[in-house]
């Protein structure tokens, strides 16, 4: 088979583009699209597709429509999406579609996508978008891998790629230790950006990837790994385009020629950012952010333990030591399965015989991969924590940390010289210290044509709780047939259990596993009383109806504040489970039913 344009190319690069690798990454990036394309048998379609049209308005008025638009932004601005759907990979991703996607990929695509250079052309969108009752889908970049990617929640919306020329890092202000962001800045390009400025006194915190949008990732609240690890926390001040075509700034930036909109987050009144994040109220075009003073020095550290029933302990005993501030960062607590997934070789590499029974991998096959394969050793759980400041500080609380840990018999203390260069424990090392990396795309190659979907509910950080999801978590991937990849990240008070499904998206049974999997944990999940705290477009509303308390309160309370923000229901409809007025009660919803979950419906509106 002769290898696609997508598979030779070489990885973009910063500041090339926007979404672009760093230099500094480059050769690691080469590696992985390695791996990828050496998994890859999904062929990609050569035909040109009709473009989807949205419901509700006929092909020839959209496509004037459209014209019209062009005549705004600009005709190269306005792209529609008849081409094949390419799926690229991380690096070199789609903004048509999510090329993760666990439904037929033809489910969840745009009709057209559109490219402002500014706010005021969102404006003129948005405007546009009620003019024609044509449902947008704003994305900052489109790698919100795991839980949908680029695709919109409505097939067949106009997607805004709000990233591609809104990419400036407009202030970065040494003094008070904030920046203040466009939506197309990555976390690769927010370090970048201070490296060369020789701001080495500032740090950023990324997640395990750094190719997402800082904004995007802040307002569907996600994670990282330094004491700045809850991004929402740490963001000070949105400026927000209204489904109307309003502009507002949010906190202190209501208050004309103020130099606070970055360091004070609150301003007078009613705190609105919240109603901004995981929702579709408003179109976010410039984010404050704060950044962490350099601490004068940072050590990571690993610690493994040798036995699942280890984990209830050792989870207690992290708690205190985490709340009082002597464990200092969002730090990870992973299982050995995913520690061998890692890797980056397919699964079908560690049966004795390349003999793949279709199960999950037993216990027996895990250990003695880990024994073989691992730096580490065979294991259970590991822990990886960073400390930071000097010397003597960081000697005193990591004392107190190893005193704790080895409370647990087994645990051992992994010395970072034992292990080779490329070892995942080194890219943990640097994400701690808010250096964004790629190590983690490696267990994407666990299957052929590897995507991956996340289970993430929280939790207080108890011991019966870990235990609880768990068990909740294994015996439905056990019954599913799915290999489990838990990880804890640990927040100040709370945990997330993230569980990513690496699953092969070419093939329509394990996408069905995957997808009952999934539906049956956050069912489980929610019948204990655990809810998720992000998820996948296609969870939104199964995960939304958990949220049920006061007989569903909270999603009467959103749906009004749609209907009076979106009369017309045109911003990113059923995005986080909230349907504007009309497309409610019309079979939009996609729930636990026959079909896995597929698009049901999508009914009808006269009128
Ligand atoms: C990860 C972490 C997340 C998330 C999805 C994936 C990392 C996987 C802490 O949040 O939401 C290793």
């Amino acid at each position: 088979m002769p290898l696609s344009q997508e598979a030779t190319s070489d990885v973009p690069t910063l500041p090339g583009t926007h979404s672009g690798i760093p230099t500094f990454l480059l050769e690691k990036a080469r590696k992985a699209k390695e791996g990828v394309f050496d998994t890859r048998t999904k062929p990609t379609k050569e035909r040109q597709r009709l473009p989807v049209v949205p419901l509700g308005i006929e092909r020839d008025e959209f496509m004037k429509a459209l014209k019209e638009l062009g005549e705004q932004l600009g005709e190269e601005h306005v792209e529609i999406n008849d081409k094949p759907l390419v799926d690229g990979w991380y690096m070199e991703h789609p903004n048509t579609h999510d090329m993760m996607t666990i439904l037929d990929e033809e489910e969840l695509v745009a009709s057209a996508v559109v490219y402002p250079s500014s706010t005021e052309e969102v404006q003129a969108i948005v405007l546009w978008a009620n003019k024609y009752r044509v449902p947008i889908f704003p994305i900052s970049m489109g790698r919100n891998l795991g839980y949908g990617g680029a695709a919109p929640r409505v097939r067949g919306s106009v997607t805004i790629d709000l990233g591609r020329r809104m990419s400036a890092i407009l202030d970065i202000n040494p003094e008070d230790y904030t920046c203040l962001l466009e939506p197309g800045v990555s976390f690769y390009a927010l370090y970048e950006a201070l490296q060369a400025r020789g701001y080495s006194h500032m740090w950023i915190d990324t997640p395990d990837l750094g190719g997402g949008s800082v904004v995007g990732n802040t307002v569907d609240r996600g994670v990282g790994y330094t004491p700045y690890g809850d991004h929402w926390a740490a963001h000070s001040g949105l400026e927000v385009v209204l489904p109307t075509g309003e502009v507002i700034r949010t906190g202190m930036g209501a208050l004309p020629g103020n130099n606070t909109w970055q360091t004070f987050p609150y301003g007078f009144g009613p705190y609105s950012d919240g109603i901004f994040s995981q929702s579709n109220f408003g179109i976010v075009t410039k984010m404050g952010m704060t950044l962490m003073p350099n601490p004068g020095g940072y050590e990571s550290f690993m610690y493994t333990f040798p036995h699942e029933a280890d984990l209830a302990p050792l989870i207690d005993i992290i708690r205190p030591l985490r709340i009082g501030n002597i464990l200092e960062n969002v730090a990870q607590l992973r299982h050995v399965t995913q520690a061998i997934a890692a890797l980056g070789q397919p699964r079908s590499d560690f049966f004795p015989g390349g003999d793949d029974d279709g199960g999950a991998l037993s216990d027996d096959v895990v250990h003695a991969a880990a024994t073989k394969h691992l730096a580490v050793g065979d294991h259970t759980w590991a822990y990886y924590g960073m400390s930071y400041g000097p010397d003597h500080i960081r000697k005193h609380k990591l004392a107190l940390v190893d005193a704790e840990f080895r409370k647990i018999p087994g645990a051992k203390k992994v010395d970072p010289a034992t292990l080779p260069a490329d070892d995942y424990y080194f890219a943990r090392d640097r994400i701690a210290a808010g250096i964004p990396d790629i190590h983690e795309l490696r267990w994407v190659n666990w299957t052929p044509n590897g995507a991956h979907v996340a289970f993430s509910p929280v939790s207080p950080i108890r011991g019966t709780d870990a235990t609880a999801l768990f068990k909740l978590g294994k015996d439905t991937h056990d019954k599913y047939g799915i290999d489990f990849f838990p990880a804890f990240c640990v927040g100040l008070r709370e945990m997330h259990l993230i569980v990513e499904i690496v699953f092969d998206r070419a093939d329509p049974e394990r996408r069905k596993a995957a997808m009952d999997c999934l539906r049956e944990m956050v069912d489980k999940a929610a019948r204990l009383g655990y809810g998720e705290y992000r998820t996948h477009l296609v969870l939104m509303d199964q995960v939304a109806g958990t949220y049920s308390w006061g007989g569903g309160a909270i999603m009467k309370f959103n749906e009004r504040i749609k209907d009076a923000l979106d009369p017309n229901g045109i911003l990113a409809p059923g995005r986080c489970g909230i349907w504007p007025e009309r497309y409610r009660g019309r079979g939009w919803e996609m729930g636990s039913g026959e079909d896995g979950g597929g698009v049901r419906g999508g009914g009808w509106w006269g009128g």
